[in-house]
């Protein structure tokens, strides 16, 4: 977010209420019914949780004990209670009226469409789930999925869920270092992926990147790559391992009966970066994530049996996993899964599926908002004007800040300033939606995801902890635990009590990473960004530390290198590279050159989501007496500012010139 956004964020008075119509149809109708949600909570923290847990899951067998503090902060929720992911995303609404409903609507890349029911979904989960169980997949196994967006991706989530398998989803546009690296970490038994995904009209490796990282090492757990052919193309084959999704699910019946699992039991480990160079391994559990995918489905969306939802995320990402592959199946909704990307045939591609297919709810991020307004600006036929949107009721964003400016235009643009947005603050780690607006409750103010849900005990501190009054910005924290959240991380407990129940704060405070302030009139909140060395580039999180290993490790090349965020009007954040080569500082053409070779060596070590839009050569960095890197002297170099700071424990002052010059 640029620092014109922040102020404007910061001086916001334009308030929208709900409106009476949606007001009254909506299930949590008005403040009030909000607030006596809230005062249930406070009131009976653990018999609050326990009353969703037993509305929204279906536990085949019943918990007793609810909240279990005993080894803090390792939290267990429902902890004697068993479910299935699965059973309670499909089996429930078997001998319903849902049964026959349609699940999923896809529509492919090329714009063909195809629909499944409930029933016919169920079917297609229970012999995927067969097929895998044929082949040695078992309960507290990992299987890894490397997939495109397509109704498969969500059947092989649901099938490992099936099973009691942990799944862990990797976003197609990772480098095969990465899936290398994830695998190995998660010690997956078996990869799911494609031969190809379809992007854009162009058909990119899957299987191809598999197998390269397979071929890095340390994947011997990896007894089988279960391959769906997505194209006609040809892939290399390895006999023995791999197996196509037509063999897999030959003579497999459509039967499958859901393994039971405890409420704690690890449901997925999904990657995401932190502030080291290592991603961590979000481990979340079963019983807990299921309420919350289903609760806030009927909370935040105030999903009605007749919704037509769409959440734009891919699988890979959290919100994909918790508003895609979980949520609106609990829900019992009929959900729009989109291969493509937004941009193709043309960038009307969005407005165009929400007509076609009558979308009723439509939840993207702002770094898609904000590109979609560039476009429809230049090209009118791809403006919202252009497609009869007239079937959306609520609109929702997630990922980022969104700016004000980029709220007003999805309001009234996308809208037509009769759909309530609700912007959803939350993270990987947490499961689902922390704060949000309820759409028939809260009074919306542009760029503010207002307050926290019923149960969430959000708040703003300060370094020791001590809650700070509205209009002073600090950290947000969540002070009691709350059944979605974050388990562990995968493997290495004391980073997980060290990122996010830091000593300092007691050791039982969950610290977000992100700086919030309260607005004085309402107590809104308002995230200002990340506190840590986490970058949101167009709402992908990326750690700077991340970028940083990546560049140094072109060993020929990079001897130092250093990374930043500076805003950007489109990606939310650009990353911004500052790099000490093994050679004199380079200019002209061969920087250029220089310059890419690094950016395609990022792409290469992580995914092209990673690649530095600025880099710096110099001949050093800048940095203190005691050799520490002066970061902020970097952020106020990479927005182009005049260095204003105090520079007198620089070692090497002459640098930042040498620093801002280059570009
Ligand atoms: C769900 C998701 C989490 C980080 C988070 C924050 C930013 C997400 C936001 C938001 C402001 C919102 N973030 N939603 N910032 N307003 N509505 O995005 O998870 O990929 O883990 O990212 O994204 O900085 O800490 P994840």
């Amino acid at each position: 977010m640029s620092a014109n956004a922040i102020e404007s964020v910061l001086v916001e008075n334009r308030v929208f209420p709900p409106s009476e119509a949606v007001q009254k149809a909506a299930r949590i109708s008005g403040m009030a019914a909000y607030q006596a949600l809230c005062a249930e909570a406070e009131k009976d923290y653990e018999g609050f949780w326990a009353r969703l847990a037993r509305e929204n899951v279906v536990w085949s067998k019943p918990f007793t004990q609810i909240l279990d503090e005993s080894n803090a902060p390792f939290y267990k929720w429902f902890a004697d209670g068993e479910l299935n992911a699965s059973a309670n995303s499909l089996d429930r609404h078997i001998g319903t009226p849902t049964e026959n409903k349609t699940a999923i609507i896809f529509e492919a890349d090329d714009g063909q469409v195809t629909k499944v029911t409930y029933r016919e979904l169920l079917d297609r989960v229970s012999q995927f789930a067969n097929g895998l169980q044929a082949r040695g997949v078992k309960k507290g196994d990992r299987v890894l999925l490397y997939m495109p967006m397509t109704i498969e991706g969500v059947v092989a989530m649901q099938a490992c869920a099936r099973l009691g398998a942990t799944h862990s989803v990797v976003f197609g546009g990772f480098s095969a270092k990465a899936v290398q690296e994830r695998i190995a970490d998660v010690g997956a038994v078996a990869v799911i992926t494609a031969n190809y995904q379809m992007r854009g009209g162009k058909e990119l490796p899957l299987k191809a990147i598999v197998d390269e990282a397979i071929a890095m090492g340390g994947c011997e757990c990896v007894r089988n790559v279960f391959v769906y052919e997505r194209t006609a193309s040809a892939y290399a084959k390895e006999a023995g391992r791999d197996v196509t999704f037509a063999e897999l699910l030959d003579g497999q019946s459509t039967d499958c009966p859901p393994v039971p699992v405890d409420a704690e039991h690890p449901l997925f480990v999904l990657y995401t970066s932190g502030s080291t160079g290592k991603p961590k391994g979000v481990q979340h559990s079963t019983g807990g994530y299921m309420l919350w995918a289903r609760q806030t489905m009927r909370w935040s969306f105030d999903l009605q049996d007749s919704d037509v939802f769409w959440c734009t995320a891919d699988i890979g990402w959290i919100t994909g996993h918790t508003y895609v592959a979980y949520g609106p199946l609990a829900a019992g909704a009929t959900q729009i899964i989109f291969e493509g990307v937004p941009t193709y045939p043309n960038a009307g591609r969005f407005w165009q599926m929400v007509e076609r297919h009558k979308c009723t709810i439509f939840y993207t991020a702002p770094t898609a908002i904000r590109s979609l307004i560039k476009a429809s600006e230049a090209d009118a036929a791809v403006h919202p004007d252009a497609s009869d949107l007239s079937s959306l009721r609520l609109l929702g964003s997630v990922g980022e800040p969104i700016n004000p400016e980029a709220w007003m235009w999805y309001y009234k643009n996308v809208g037509k300033e009769r759909c309530p947005i609700v912007d959803t603050f939350w993270q990987t780690e947490n499961g689902g939606h922390m704060i949000t607006p309820l759409p028939g409750a809260t009074p919306l103010v542009p760029g503010s995801c207002t307050l926290p849900l019923p149960g969430i005990t959000a708040a703003i501190v300060d370094e020791a902890g001590h809650d700070l009054p509205n209009g002073a910005g600090g950290m947000l924290v969540v002070k009691r635990p709350w059944p979605s959240m974050i388990r562990t991380i995968w493997g290495d407990p004391e980073r997980f009590k060290k990122s996010y129940f830091p000593e300092e704060l007691g050791g039982k405070t969950y610290l977000a990473g992100d700086g919030a302030v309260r607005s004085e009139d309402r107590g809104y909140f308002r995230i200002t960004g990340r506190i840590d060395d986490v970058l949101n580039v167009s709402g992908h999180r990326m750690g700077t530390m991340e970028i940083e290993s990546a560049l140094v490790a072109k060993t020929d090349l990079v001897a130092e290198a250093a990374v930043v965020g500076r805003p950007d009007d489109l990606t939310g954040e650009a990353i911004c590279a500052f790099v000490v080569l093994k050679r004199p500082v380079p200019t002209g053409d061969e920087a250029k050159a220089i310059a890419k070779e690094l950016r395609d060596w990022v792409a290469k070590e992580i995914g092209p989501i990673a690649k530095p839009k600025d880099i710096r050569f110099g001949e050093n960095l800048p940095k203190t007496r005691s050799g520490k890197i002066m970061r902020r002297l970097l952020r106020s170099l990479a927005k182009g500012e005049a260095i204003t700071q105090d520079t007198s424990t620089l070692e090497n002052p002459a640098i930042l010139d040498q620093l801002a010059n280059t570009n």
